[in-house]
């Protein structure tokens, strides 16, 4: 291991009295031990056989042999950054919680997203939900608000959380199919819970394909509570808000994407951090008492129920920005452990059955996963603000305590020794409340949280048509993977209770017949839309999109010039493809350099593209398969197409139709660039079958 110091060390004297000085640099043993030959391992000779003496082969490989660690049983793909959270708006009438006393004040964080199904090989865009765990590193102790981008839950009790798991992942005789929902056991599993039926229209709608993890939403999800310094107590829920806006890919793009660029999100978040483009979300919490909580028509306890924007709207009370790359991926992103446990002064939990199971389940994972109880260590898991307590010895323990005061409570002070920490009259104090006074022991679900359609039906109706249209093409392809036909009788039967047109449109997809519908346990209410839930009600935003542009040898330089510089002016990025990475020389001799080669960067991976190439330049490319996909999938994916004069012939051969979205330059230059994130959706009736 090489050590990275910037100065020589001083070892011990030699017996001489003589200092020895090594370079900082010197390769050694994990011992310390310099070595001098990392190519060759000790042998008998040169052809000889290896001697079991190497111990510095043997320690590398010993060492190389248990590089790897159990994954998350969950949310094992991912990828992290630092950055910080600052206070925009103190509220210290609600909470006495350290980061919220100041505005301006600023708090270090580490966020880690992931994917949930899927293994940590796996890929970065199949239809999944997204975790957004966040550790706030604050004066008070670690903060971690461990939420996902979809703001209610499959389940409503944490009793029924292995059950999903195990239905969801690879099957367990087959062991397929990896990070996906469309199979038997998951969907199984789902039409025999009704409670699920929320948050899987969420699951099947495009917040599952996000176009990038600094365009998601993220939620806590579950009520809590802010406590201030009087002990008096609000619920709460919170809520990110990216300020890139919210966006997302069509089903065949993540698709296409997920062969082009398995790592897309992760790339995408590395990219914009080290060009300093610092993703940022909005905090907001929706505040409310218990006189509120009771007269809804749902539990607030119950995690598949969201409370509507429209209802408690949000507050915004801090801001947060991601500006740091971790130094090592295992050290840090892997390694850091969320625990909903981790809340400090001024924050409370609330009964949601999901959480309290949670509340057990992430401090017992990260035994197993990081092979310590002292895994808070860990540099990226330890608080930054002292931290002292009678917690000792376990494996790895890297902490050397002084003294001999491990118990409390101890005299030792009055003998002029440490006795160690003490409990202080401003830490962490539970919400007092009295329980309901039938409190005798049952395994119950409560009656207010037996409603399991009536959100759900909300969340269809207040999704534009185009949405809509997503969601029965996603019910229907993953239930044509599922084999199983009662299966897919018996989610048909469960939607007509979302929606006799939901039922209607899945069952004509599917080819079969509509069932008879299974009877709700309560009755499903048509509650007003609200449009805060879907993603093409909200405005678009330019900036952190990209501009794929194509180019030939031949192509017009200024033209391209001009392109980037309107996408700079937006806050959006470009990248030249072209047939060879080599790159073109244009019109007037210049040479242009390439980022990518055709083959290598279709166009799902670009928000809109342009095609700057000449006459002779299309007459190449038709001859090039992947640039008629790189046109016709653009098309496809509803994406502007802006082009040349030159371009004509290879948008005619990719059976590309004019709209509005195809746009000719250099005259539409700035109408394209203001296409980057939107989509031409009249063309979706054109390209696919109607559901
Ligand atoms: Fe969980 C990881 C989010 C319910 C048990 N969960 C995990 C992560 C996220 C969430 C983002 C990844 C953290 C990281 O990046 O390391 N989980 C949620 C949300 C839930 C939820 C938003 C519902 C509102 N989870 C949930 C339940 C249980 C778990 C009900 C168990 C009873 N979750 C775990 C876990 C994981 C985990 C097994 C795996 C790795 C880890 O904890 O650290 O303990």
């Amino acid at each position: 291991m090489a050590r990275k110091q910037a100065t020589a060390s001083t070892l011990p004297q030699g017996e001489g009295g003589e200092t020895q000085q090594r370079a900082d640099s010197t390769l050694t043993t994990n011992h310390g031990m310099p070595v001098s030959d990392n190519q060759n391992s000790l042998k008998a000779g040169a052809r000889g056989p290896t001697l079991l003496e190497d111990f510095v082969l043997r320690e590398k490989i010993f060492h190389f042999d248990h590089e790897r660690i159990p994954e998350r049983i969950v949310h094992a793909r991912g990828t992290g950054a630092h950055g910080y959270f600052e206070c925009t708006e103190a509220i210290p009438e609600l909470s006495r919680a350290s980061l919220f006393q100041k505005k301006g004040a600023q708090f270090p964080v580490f966020v880690r997203f992931s994917t949930v199904a899927g293994s940590k090989g796996s890929k970065d865009t199949p239809r999944d939900v997204r975790g957004f765990a966040v550790k706030f590193y604050t004066d008070e102790g670690n903060w971690d608000l461990v939420g996902n981008n979809i703001p209610v839950f499959f389940i409503q009790d944490a009793i029924k959380f292995p059950d999903l798991i195990h239905a969801v992942k690879p099957e367990a005789d087959r062991g397929f199919p990896q990070a996906a929902s469309a199979h038997d056991t998951f969907w199984d599993f789902i039409s025999l819970m009704p409670e699920s039926m929320h948050m899987v229209m969420w699951a099947m709608s495009d917040r599952a394909l996000p176009r990038s993890l600094r365009m998601m939403e993220g939620f806590g999800v579950h009520t809590f509570r802010l406590v201030n310094a009087k002990g008096e107590a609000t619920f709460v829920k919170f809520h990110w808000r990216p300020r890139l806006g919210v966006q997302s890919t069509l089903w065949d793009e993540a698709v296409k994407i997920s062969g082009a660029d398995p790592d897309y999100h992760r790339r995408d978040l590395y990219d914009a951090i080290k060009e300093g483009n610092f993703p940022e979300w909005d905090l907001g919490i929706q505040v409310f008492d218990e006189a509120f909580a009771d007269a809804q028509p749902y539990d607030v306890l119950d995690a598949t129920k969201l409370i509507p924007e429209e209802d408690v709207p949000l507050r915004i009370i801090g801001r947060m920005a991601l500006d740091r790359w971790p130094d090592n991926f295992f050290a840090e992103t892997e390694q850091v452990a969320f625990l909903p446990t981790n809340i400090v002064p001024g924050i409370d939990f609330s009964n949601d059955p999901l959480l309290q199971g949670r509340l057990f389940s992430y401090l017992d994972t990260q035994k197993s996963r990081l092979g310590t109880t002292n895994f808070h260590q860990i540099p990226v898991n330890a608080p930054k603000c002292p931290m002292h307590n009678f917690q000792r010895d376990g494996m790895m323990q890297t902490v050397v305590p002084k003294g001999r005061a491990n118990y409390e409570p101890n005299s030792l002070d009055e003998a002029g020794e440490d006795g160690g920490p003490r409990a202080s009259d401003q830490g962490f104090v539970s919400v007092a409340r009295f329980e309901e006074p039938a409190t005798e022991k049952r395994r119950v679900r409560a009656e207010s949280f037996a409603d399991h359609f009536s959100q759900a039906r909300m969340f269809f109706a207040s999704q534009t048509e185009v949405e809509q249209g997503h969601i029965i093409a996603a019910l229907v392809f993953e239930l044509s993977k599922v084999q199983l036909p009662h299966v897919r009788d018996r989610v048909l039967a469960q939607l007509r209770n979302i929606g006799e047109d939901v039922a209607n449109r899945v069952a004509d997809g599917l080819g079969a017949e509509l069932p008879p519908a299974i009877a709700p346990a309560k009755p499903v209410l048509d509650l007003p839309v609200s449009d805060a839930l879907s993603i093409l009600k909200k405005e678009p935003v330019l900036a952190g999109r990209c501009l794929g542009i194509l180019v030939t040898d031949g192509a017009d330089g200024k033209l391209v010039e001009m392109l980037q510089g309107a996408a700079k002016e937006v806050g959006a990025s470009v990248k030249i493809i072209a047939p060879k990475v080599g790159g073109v020389v244009l019109k007037g001799g210049k040479h242009l350099a390439a980022d990518e080669k055709i083959d290598g960067a279709p166009s799902v991976l670009f928000d809109a593209v342009a095609l700057v190439i000449s006459a002779e330049g299309a007459q190449l490319l038709m001859g090039e398969k992947a640039a008629l996909d790189f046109v016709s999938d653009a098309f496809a994916h509803c994406k502007a197409i802006g082009h040349s004069t030159g371009a004509k012939a290879l948008l005619d051969k990719a059976g590309v139709a004019a709209d509005k979205a195809v746009i000719a330059l250099p005259d539409g230059v700035d109408t394209l660039v203001e296409h980057l994130s939107s989509r031409e959706w009249s063309r979706e009736k054109a390209v696919k079958l109607p559901v």
